[in-house]
C-alpha cells in the first residue's frame, strides 16, 4: 500500500498559490492520486513546501497532472490567467496581426528584447518525471532537427556535458544560457543527472536559441538588442513553424501548450525586454500600477527570482493562457510605450 505524507505545516507562513489553495480538503482528497508516469501529490507541492517563498509552488509531470490533480491547479490556473475550466485556448502567430512599432528608436531606454517560448514532446513526460534515456533522446532528436536549419536560423548544438566551465559562464552572464542550481526546479525534480542531457542550440548572431531540456523540453529564443519588437516576433514564429513541421508538441485546447509550471500553459510565451527607467525605478508604487494595466510581470535581468539593478528592469507579458501570442507581445508592447512615455514625463 502507498504511504500518504502528512498534510504540509511548512505551507503555514508562505504566501504561494499552492498555500492558498492547498486547503486540507483538496489535500485529503488529492494524497493518493498518481498519474501514469507515477507522479503524486507530493511530487507535484514539493517545490512550494521547500520553498516557502515560491509565488506559485506547484509543477507538472504530464498532460494528465492537470486532471488528476485538477482540484488543486484549476483555482491556481484561474488566479494567475483568468482562465476558467470551460475556456478555451487560442494561438496565433501572425505577425500581420501585431501592432508594434519600435517603442525606441532611438535607443535610449530599450537594451534589448527577447521572446521565447516554452514547448515539450507529445507523449513524452516532462522534465519533472522524464527518465535519463528519454532526457538524453530528446537532445539527440531536437538537436539534430535544428541542425539542418539553414539561412538566418542556421546555427550549432553545444551539449552543456561538454562545454567549458569559462564559455558557460559567459553565456550565462550574457543573457543566452539558463543558469544552473535553480531550488525552486531542483525541488520539482528538474534538475535530476544535471548537466547530462541539456544543452543549448544557437546561430552565430545568437538571434536564435533552443535550451534543451531545462525547465521544459524546449525554450525556443529570438532575441536582439533594441526595440525592434517585431522583427525578434517575426524570427520566432517562423523558427516555431519550421519545428513545427517536424515534431508533435503537447497541445490541448483548454491549457494550450503543455508546460511543466502551470505559469507558462498557454502561448508558453514570455515577451520581455531589458529597459532603463531611472526615474520609475524610484516611484515603484507607480511602476506596479502600470504594470498591472498592462498584465505586465516585472524581475531583475538576471533571470527569474533577480532583483533590480541601477534601474534596469526585465519587463514582460504576464498572461500567457486563453490569449494569443500576438496578444502576449500586444501587452508587453503597448506597456512598455506606456512606461517610456511616463519615464520621459518624470525627467522633465
Ligand atoms: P525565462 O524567460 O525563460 O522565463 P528567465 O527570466 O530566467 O527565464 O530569463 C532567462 C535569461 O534570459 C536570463 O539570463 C535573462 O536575463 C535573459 N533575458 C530575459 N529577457 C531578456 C531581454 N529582453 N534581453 C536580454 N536578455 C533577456
Ligand atoms: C515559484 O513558484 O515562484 C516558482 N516555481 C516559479 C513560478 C513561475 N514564475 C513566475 O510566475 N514568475
Amino acid at each position: 500500500m502507498t504511504q500518504v505524507p502528512p498534510y504540509p505545516t511548512q505551507l503555514a507562513g508562505s504566501s504561494s498559490l499552492l498555500a492558498k489553495y492547498l486547503t486540507k480538503d483538496i489535500f485529503d482528497k488529492l494524497c493518493d492520486k498518481t498519474t501514469a508516469n507515477g507522479y503524486t501529490l507530493a511530487h507535484a507541492i514539493n517545490s512550494g513546501v521547500q520553498n516557502p517563498d515560491s509565488g506559485i509552488g506547484v509543477y507538472a509531470a504530464d498532460e494528465e497532472s492537470y486532471d488528476v490533480f485538477a482540484a488543486l491547479f484549476d483555482p491556481i490556473i484561474y488566479k494567475y490567467h483568468g482562465h476558467a475550466k470551460e475556456d478555451k485556448h487560442q494561438s496565433d502567430l501572425n505577425s500581420v496581426n501585431l501592432k508594434a512599432p519600435n517603442p525606441d528608436p532611438t535607443g535610449k531606454y530599450i537594451l534589448s528584447t527577447r521572446i521565447r517560448v516554452a514547448r515539450n514532446l507529445r507523449g513524452v513526460p516532462l522534465g519533472t518525471a522524464i527518465d535519463k534515456d528519454q532526457r538524453d533522446k530528446i537532445a539527440r532528436d531536437i538537436s539534430a532537427v535544428l541542425c539542418g536549419f539553414t539561412g538566418e536560423l542556421s546555427g550549432t548544438y553545444y551539449s552543456l556535458s561538454n562545454m567549458s566551465e569559462a564559455d558557460r559562464l559567459s553565456l550565462v552572464g550574457d543573457h543566452f544560457l539558463f543558469k544552473a542550481g535553480d531550488r525552486y526546479l531542483e525541488s520539482a525534480g528538474l534538475n535530476r543527472h544535471w548537466p547530462h542531457g541539456r544543452g543549448i542550440f544557437h546561430n552565430t548572431d545568437k538571434t536564435f536559441l533552443v535550451w534543451i531540456n531545462e525547465e521544459d523540453q524546449l525554450r525556443i529564443i529570438s532575441m536582439q538588442s533594441g526595440g525592434d519588437i517585431a522583427r525578434v516576433f517575426e524570427r520566432l514564429a517562423t523558427a516555431i513553424d519550421m519545428l513545427s513541421t517536424k515534431v508533435q508538441f503537447a497541445y490541448s485546447d483548454h491549457l494550450g501548450y503543455i508546460t511543466s509550471c502551470p505559469t507558462n500553459l498557454g502561448t508558453a510565451m514570455r515577451a520581455s525586454v531589458h529597459i532603463r527607467l531611472p526615474n520609475l525605478s524610484k516611484k515603484s508604487q507607480e511602476l506596479e500600477a502600470i504594470a498591472q494595466i498592462y498584465h505586465l510581470q516585472i524581475r531583475g535581468i538576471h533571470g527569474e527570482h533577480s532583483s533590480c539593478q541601477d534601474g534596469v528592469y526585465d519587463i514582460s507579458n504576464k498572461r500567457r493562457l486563453g490569449i494569443t501570442e500576438v496578444r502576449c507581445v500586444q501587452d508587453m508592447h503597448d506597456g512598455v510605450v506606456a512606461l517610456i512615455k511616463r519615464e520621459q514625463e518624470l525627467a522633465l
